[in-house]
């Protein structure tokens, strides 16, 4: 249908009549010089190869301890610029740094340094052999069709491209719920083809991985068992992963999902979690590969009988014992709320608490709880919120930096999240999507940067429009988040989606089920009691000021009320609304604020592209439907087990 795909944020040229060549410093020795022969004329245009130290743009291998691993420095030379690094990789983050600030640094400061914030920056794809994406929202696979590689090296050159540009430098390339066909992967059949794949990433300095199943020694191997203590299931590994580095030798690792949601784990075998990880990673260590092991596991259904058995405990309950015991390239990643990414959760109180572990924090760009890419919800207001959390261990401890600083080996740690591409023409199925995967890479590479400066980078690199037009663009992004939570999760009350597909109400869906149950709503009031004394006791799990501050209703935050405590539909917020009023009224305000967007769009018709212009048009027409619909079925829930009128007499269904 479509001829050429959307190049996103690469496409603008710049307008610099001052660079016309380049050249780099140690070339024989550059992996990227090939990479960068081809970069550098798409980006600057016209520019061309000099050999030449005099070059407008000359890219120079340094030693600076301060520039770090993939760190880069930009100095205005007489001619033009010189990008400085430690390594190949951080001049080729440098070259699309360069881009950046050409296209949209009006006010950028020389010499401008960057050093990226956290070592591993990775997306994990949940891509499935067959082209079907977990969910993913923008169409199929770009790695794989019909159970065989899709082959299209050139589409999946863009993509590492966009992923470096962003300063990302790690990937997983299948779903981490490895089906039967995918466990085959690690075969020599379809190596060849991986290989193919690994080889394009590697050229923009990223490492692949692959999610693996845990009971492949079974699946494939026919062994009869996939104990990590068996020797006999420990040689299959090391065999396993010696054919993967002969064929791959800059293979990156393994990411594993173990003992969640059906998936086989060492449990099965009455082992624990740094078992399993610590097999896989001594048999991977001497090739340099990483294991990076999930922590996202909570085999643990409801029970009346025992009150503790809570889904949000899990990971904790888990995992905090096995503190200090997982070898030094293993890694754990755990995600960024206690349950599983909703639009509002509070943050995984592993976070600060795990300190002699590496560890990744995940997050989710595609917008699986979040409105599946039809509804715009510009999710870095969120990530920002969870990695500037105090965790409030030993005085102040910030999720940013406990990630890395609680991690031993500092360079295993880091950010991966759940990608949200396909093989939509724009990527991402709706265009303000794009925002998510920019903004993402843009924010893990720099935890200090503003939503707000996130959004306007990428409406001035994505759109030809003047200011005020952006800013109105911007206005939709910066706001979506929370007009998103407004219709669908009033006060961390998440769950209230149809079951399996995550989109659209059903507010019951999933209450009463076994994994269950998150809003407890009866006639009197509504919120899951996690505190010490009458709830789960889910709050003990914070540092003793959190716990503190959760544990009572007087100083729990009102976001998060309903998530760490069963109040009454009368009992008043701090905001100075009953809880039943604070319903009614976000939901009436969610759905205005989507017609508020509906308006701004239409009055930027004139200006933006028709594709792009339709595009969002039709998503914010199904956004509008979606909202109402939520608006309705929640507000016609609660009005119903309360009896409370609105008090502003506004329409609810009875
Ligand atoms: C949940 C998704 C499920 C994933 C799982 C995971 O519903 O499809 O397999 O997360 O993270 O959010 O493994």
């Amino acid at each position: 249908m479509f001829e050429t795909r959307d190049l996103c944020w690469l496409t603008k040229e710049v307008q610099s009549p001052g660079i016309s060549t380049w050249y780099i410093d140690h070339s024989k020795d550059s992996p990227f010089l090939t990479t960068m022969e081809r970069e550098m004329p798409l980006l600057f245009e016209g520019i061309s190869y000099s050999n030449k130290p005099e070059a407008s743009i000359v890219f120079s291998i340094i030693e600076e301890t301060a520039l770090n691993q993939d760190g880069y420095r930009i100095e205005q030379a007489t001619q033009g610029y010189e990008v400085v690094s430690n390594s190949h990789e951080g001049l080729l983050f440098g070259m699309f740094g360069l881009y950046r600030l050409l296209l949209t640094g009006d006010d950028v400061t020389f010499p401008y340094q960057s050093v990226p914030d956290q070592n591993i920056r990775m997306v994990n794809h949940w891509d499935n052999f067959d082209g079907s994406i977990e969910r993913g929202y923008a169409g199929s696979s770009i790695f794989y069709d019909q159970n065989t590689f899709r082959g299209d090296m050139e589409l999946i050159g863009q993509y590492a491209r966009l992923l470096a540009s962003v300063g990302l430098n790690a990937i997983s390339i299948n779903n981490v719920n490895v089906h039967k066909l995918e466990s085959f992967f690690i075969k020599e059949e379809s190596l060849k083809e991986i290989k193919k794949i690994v080889e394009i990433f590697s050229s923009y300095g990223i490492k692949t991985f692959l999610s693996i199943n845990f009971a492949a020694p079974m699946i494939v191997g026919n062994l009869t068992t996939a104990d990590p203590l068996s020797l006999e299931v420990e040689t299959w590994w090391k065999e396993v992963i010696g054919e993967i580095y002969r064929i791959i030798p800059n293979f990156g690792g393994f990411l594993v999902k173990a003992d969640s949601e059906g998936e086989p784990g060492p449990f099965t075998y009455g082992r624990n979690h740094d078992e399993g990880a610590n097999m896989l990673a001594k048999a991977i260590k001497p090739f340099g590969g990483l294991v990076i092991w999930r922590c996202f596991v909570y085999d643990c259904t409801q029970d009346w009988r025992d009150r503790n058995l809570d889904r949000a405990r899990a990971a904790y309950d888990i995992f905090k014992d096995l503190d200090g015991r997982f070898e030094d390239n293993a890694i754990l990643q755990i995600k960024n709320g206690p349950i599983d990414f909703q639009i509002r959760e509070p943050v995984s109180p592993l976070f600060g608490s795990m300190k002699k572990t590496n560890h990744i924090l995940e997050f989710q760009i595609t917008q699986e709880y979040t409105g599946h890419q039809k509804d715009v919800c510009y999710l870095i207001p969120m990530w920002k919120e969870v990695l500037d959390f105090d965790t409030k261990y030993d005085g102040k401890s910030l999720v940013k930096s406990a990630v890395r600083k609680n991690s031993p080996n500092q360079s295993n740690s880091g950010i991966a999240a759940v990608v949200n591409v396909g093989m939509d023409r724009n990527w991402t199925g709706n265009k303000l999507a794009q925002a998510n995967l920019y903004g993402y890479g843009r924010l893990i590479w720099n935890n200090e940067l503003s939503s707000q400066e996130i959004a306007e980078e990428w409406t001035k690199l994505t759109f030809d429009l003047e200011k005020p037009h952006l800013d109105k663009i911007c206005s939709i992004l910066t706001t979506s988040r929370d007009t998103y939570e407004d219709y669908t999760c009033p006060l961390s009350v998440g769950f209230m989606c149809r079951p399996s597909l995550h989109y659209g109400p059903d507010v019951d869906g999933y209450e009463y089920d076994k994994w269950g149950t998150y809003h407890y709503a009866d006639r009197d009031g509504v919120g899951r009691d996690r505190t010490i004394a009458t709830g789960t006791g889910y709050t003990k799990q914070y540092s003793k000021e959190r716990c503190e501050e959760y544990d009572c209703i007087s100083t729990c935050p009102d976001e998060l009320l309903l998530f760490f405590h069963h109040v009454l539909y009368t009992h008043v917020l701090h905001s100075g609304k009953t809880v039943i009023q604070h319903i009614y009224d976000t939901h009436f305000q969610g759905v205005e604020r989507v017609l508020e967007y509906q308006v701004i769009w239409d009055g930027l018709k004139e200006f933006i592209e028709e594709e792009a212009y339709e595009n969002v048009k039709e998503r914010l027409i199904q956004q509008e439907k979606h909202a109402v619909n939520w608006r309705d079925q929640v507000n016609t829930y609660f009005y119903r087990k309360s009896g409370i009128p609105d008090e502003k007499g506004r329409r609810i269904f009875d």
